[in-house]
């Protein structure tokens, strides 16, 4: 436990010197997310043209030893204490990008990953089902009609032998207001067959998100 508390503290204070550099400005996520393989965009781009980026940067703790900011992990096996993430979000005209970045993970291993519509709380459950941009009246959803890469937002990934992986994605639509609070890491790839459509096993980590 005291070695769990130690990494607790120096999470954060990482993460407290990160913070200012990944929350500074607009243009600055853009940048970060044009670095990645979503095609082209422009390093900075004017503000005022329904332009919105949100960039979140922390270390995941057991909710025991977390404070607001951190990620939680509930399974410490799988997402070590102190394992990092970043989420940049850039919307705009219409469409949304999102990268994820990771560090700290075990390697070689994929896990799963959504946008959920609640905040991260001290139960796994709490962030609530998968953002969905066309709502299943049918819930859980689990029809891969409504569950599908294309009407939510899956950011499965598969770590490197150093335990980090990156992962984007690009909808054609953009979040309704405070609809999307959080990313959930889980335990395998999300399934894409009927009946069990979006299922990714445990939920094994989260981090709450304010998409715009
Ligand atoms: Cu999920």
């Amino acid at each position: 436990m005291q070695a769990v508390a130690g990494a607790a503290r120096a999470a954060r204070a990482v993460v407290r010197r990160r913070a200012g550099a990944a929350l500074a400005a607009v243009p600055a996520a853009v940048a970060l997310l044009a670095t990645g393989a979503v095609g082209p965009a422009p390093a900075a781009a004017p503000a005022g043209d329904g332009l919105r980026a949100v960039a979140r940067d922390a270390y995941f703790l057991p909710p025991a030893n977390a404070e607001p900011d951190d990620g939680l992990t509930y399974d410490t096996a799988l997402v070590p204490a102190g394992a990092g993430i970043t989420v940049v979000e850039v919307a705009r005209d219409g469409g949304t990008r999102l990268r994820l970045s990771l560090t700290g993970l075990l390697p070689g291993r994929t896990y799963g990953a959504h946008v959920h519509t609640r905040p991260c709380g001290a139960a796994p459950d709490d962030a609530g089902p998968h953002y969905q941009d066309v709502r299943d009246p049918v819930q859980p959803s689990v029809d891969p009609a409504y569950a599908n890469a294309e009407n939510e937002v899956w950011l499965d990934f598969t770590t490197d032998h150093r335990g980090k992986a990156h992962t984007t994605t690009r909808q054609d639509w953009r979040f309704r207001p405070g609809g999307a609070r959080s990313v959930v890491v889980h335990e395998h790839a999300t399934t894409t067959h009927p009946g069990e459509a979006g299922m990714a096993g445990a939920r094994l980590a989260c981090l709450s998100v304010p998409f715009e």
